[in-house]
């Protein structure tokens, strides 16, 4: 079944159509890919006054620092409250801005206490320069309560202008080492193992170390949470995309099977039933899981500084240009499936009790399943396209 269903409900679905409750397994999957939608991450930010907290909250939103919602950078006054900055399309992600350990006067181990530790998933902890004690302290509170951290230094394109501008002959990656070696050697106590640093520019997300951030902090999520950050993540690299497709592709049998279970509406001319609707949102779940919804658009233009129609002239399938609506699906139906060629009737599924063969069998589900493969594949091209556009790049497909 699909990566996003746990074993307990993959079985309740089983037993749904064993018992012959066709409603029942519906609901139950339903039920499942809303969890999964809606499952909480909440990562906070912390770290000493001017390091880059907010800047590293508006870009890890994919938002630009002068956007409505932006958490505000720049502020002479430290903020000494915690800030709630969901992100825009998936607001069950959230960042929290957290007041800096040292300008709260507090011990590690009452700093935490006074945020509310528990509701965070993980700690970034920000450093512009290199981490003091008070970083080092709260690092290891954090590790002893059983939560995980992760320091990242900030301003790595400051740090490589200046390089430049100094002569020394250093060059990028000599001064990224250099920078690294730095922060890891004021980590370092007799009996603690090597600290990670990642090293990130928040105009530059895509650049340094702002990937294997990313891609660490996936591993070191349990499953629904890794998704949930997954698809709240910018699109900053091919990788992402790819992983994202990946993650939409394993649960085409999944949406095929509700669509094949729930067919209600004779697609036109054709002879088969499927749950229009059902395609619509799902193709819009594809559309706004690759940023390719017009708000994201609109924002990528303003965080990269690019025209927008620059961004919009590269998209080829209309299910990115266009508002997604089931004339358009069944227009594309058409397009990508030999509907005709299906036979007449369906089976009743109701009598094979497995998922899988049950459904599989039916001419909905191998429509369903084609055409979502079909719809995903546009989508994902084209948020190459936009990705490679953005960075002014000229790769072709
Ligand atoms: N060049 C560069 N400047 C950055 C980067 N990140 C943040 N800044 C700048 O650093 C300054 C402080 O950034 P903020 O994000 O406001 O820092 P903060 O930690 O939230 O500050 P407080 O809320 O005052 O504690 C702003 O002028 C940012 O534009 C970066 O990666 N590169
Ligand atoms: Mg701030």
């Amino acid at each position: 079944m699909s990566n996003l269903m746990d074993e307990t409900s993959a079985e309740d679905i089983k037993a749904a159509l064993q018992n012959s409750n066709q409603a029942l397994a519906i609901a139950k999957v339903k039920e499942c890919l809303e969890k999964a939608k809606n499952t909480p991450l909440n990562i906070a930010i912390t770290g000493e006054s001017g390091s880059g907290k907010s800047s590293f909250v508006n870009g890890f939103r994919g938002i630009d620092d002068w956007e409505e919602n932006a958490a505000p950078v720049g502020c002479v006054e430290t903020t000494t409250q915690v800030t709630k900055y969901p992100h825009p399309s998936y607001p069950n992600v959230t960042l929290w801005d957290l007041p800096g350990v040292g300008t709260m006067k507090f011990a590690a181990c009452q700093y935490l206490q006074h945020v509310g530790f528990q509701k965070y998933d993980l700690f970034i902890i920000i450093s512009e320069t290199y981490f003091r004690e008070n970083d080092v302290m709260l690092a290891e509170e954090i590790q002893r309560l059983g939560k995980k951290f992760y320091f990242v230094r900030s301003k790595i394109d400051n740090d490589l202008q200046a390089m430049k501008r100094s002569k020394k002959g250093l060059s990028e990656e000599e001064t990224l080492a250099q920078i690294r070696r730095n922060c890891i050697e004021g980590l370092q106590n007799e009996d603690s193992t090597p600290a990670k640093v990642f090293l990130v520019s928040r105009f530059d997300l895509h650049l340094y170390d702002f990937p294997l951030l990313q891609q660490t902090l996936e591993e070191d999520l349990p499953d629904q949470k890794r998704y949930a950050l997954l698809f709240a993540m910018p699109n900053i690299s091919l990788e992402v995309i790819n992983k994202k497709k990946k993650v939409f592709q394993d649960e085409i049998s999944t949406y095929a099977f509700i669509s094949a279970c729930g067919a209600v509406i004779p697609l036109p001319g054709a002879s088969v039933t499927l749950d229009l609707t059902l395609l619509v949102m799902i193709t819009g779940l594809y559309k706004a899981g690759f940023g390719l919804d017009e708000r994201s658009l609109d924002r990528l233009a303003n965080s990269y500084n690019v025209p927008l129609s620059d961004l919009k002239s590269v998209l080829t399938s209309p299910l990115a240009s266009q508002n997604i609506t089931p004339d358009l699906i069944s227009e594309l139906l058409f397009q990508c499936v030999d509907t005709a060629a299906l036979p007449a009737v369906e089976e009743g599924f109701a009598f094979i009790p497995v998922i899988g063969t049950a459904v599989a069998a039916t001419p909905s589900y191998n429509v369903t399943e084609k055409a979502l493969q079909t719809f995903l594949d546009m989508l994902a091209d084209d948020a190459q396209r936009v990705f490679n556009k953005t960075l002014g790049l000229n790769m072709s497909f």
